[in-house]
């Protein structure tokens, strides 16, 4: 019975993780999973798009009173004045505050992105002409990530988005994600959690997210890298931490990158 139960249950969950992914004809932001994204969604929503919306209908208005009052059967004789300080200081005082009252918030969620609070969790995420890879440095962890063929998709997997082997966190911790790649320049990118960090040859990047809530979600290689860029998807799935401990145990025998013999280090042949 308890384990109907669980089948019913992670069937929900990962329903309810649907909402977590790009939908046909969608608008907006997927749903924010983190605190980060909600900042992001609140900043774009509450403060840009209302700017956006009154500059756009004053100047659609400006432009429609100048068509019907200056038009030419009304106006036959044009004015000749090329200067007008008072609307010159006007028209560049204006703009100049409302950049500035743009930037005090821009700018406090971007201070908020940088400072990586004491992670519970690292991972790392390397690019790679075209799929991902990944460790979890300090469980002795590797593996790569390459993107389901559509003719292998099981019902829950999205197309072009879903993978072999996911990215699995536990929920609510803090998640440090080191971000490299092995060839070109790739980006690693998870619309939910409001996460977006260039992968650069040489360097090693960094970011941070918190996961709120258990589920699958999804994001893409965001510079374009070459011929399969548009192929090699991310997959994270947030679960419980006592899954994310049962998965642990099974990931450090599956995909151990050193064997532990005799308590000395030894490379496995993977
Ligand atoms: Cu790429």
């Amino acid at each position: 019975m308890k384990k109907i139960l669980f089948i019913f249950s992670s069937f929900l969950i990962t329903h309810a993780a649907f909402a977590d992914q790009p939908k046909d004809w969608q608008l907006g932001f997927q749903n924010p999973a983190s605190d980060g994204m909600r900042d992001i969604v609140n900043f774009h929503n509450n403060l840009l798009l209302p700017i956006i919306i009154a500059i756009s209908v004053f100047v659609l208005f400006l432009m429609l009173y100048a068509c019907v009052r200056f038009r030419a059967s009304a106006n036959p004789n044009p004015s000749k004045r090329t200067h007008n300080v008072t609307v010159e200081i006007l028209w560049t005082l204006i703009p100049c505050l409302i950049l500035i009252v743009m930037a005090v918030p821009s700018f406090k969620i971007l201070y908020k992105q940088d400072t990586i609070p004491k992670a519970d969790l690292t991972i790392k995420a390397i690019g790679y002409q075209w799929y991902w890879g990944y460790e979890y440095p300090d469980e002795n962890i590797i593996f790569d990530s390459y993107m389901v063929e559509e003719k292998d998709l099981r019902a829950d997997q999205p197309r072009l988005l879903a993978v072999d082997n996911e990215v699995v966190v536990p929920v609510n911790k803090v998640i440090k994600v080191l971000i490299t790649a092995n060839d070109v320049l790739h980006a690693w990118a998870l619309p939910s959690f409001g996460v977006k960090r260039d992968a650069v040859p040489g360097r090693v990047n960094e970011t941070w997210f918190k996961a709120e809530k258990e589920g699958t979600y999804y994001g893409q290689c965001s510079e374009l890298c070459g011929i399969k860029h548009a192929f090699m998807p991310i997959t994270v799935k947030v679960v419980s931490e006592e899954d994310y401990q049962e998965w642990l145990s099974e990931a450090r025998v599956k995909f151990a990158k050193e064997e532990i013999e005799n308590d000395k280090l030894k490379l496995a042949s993977k």
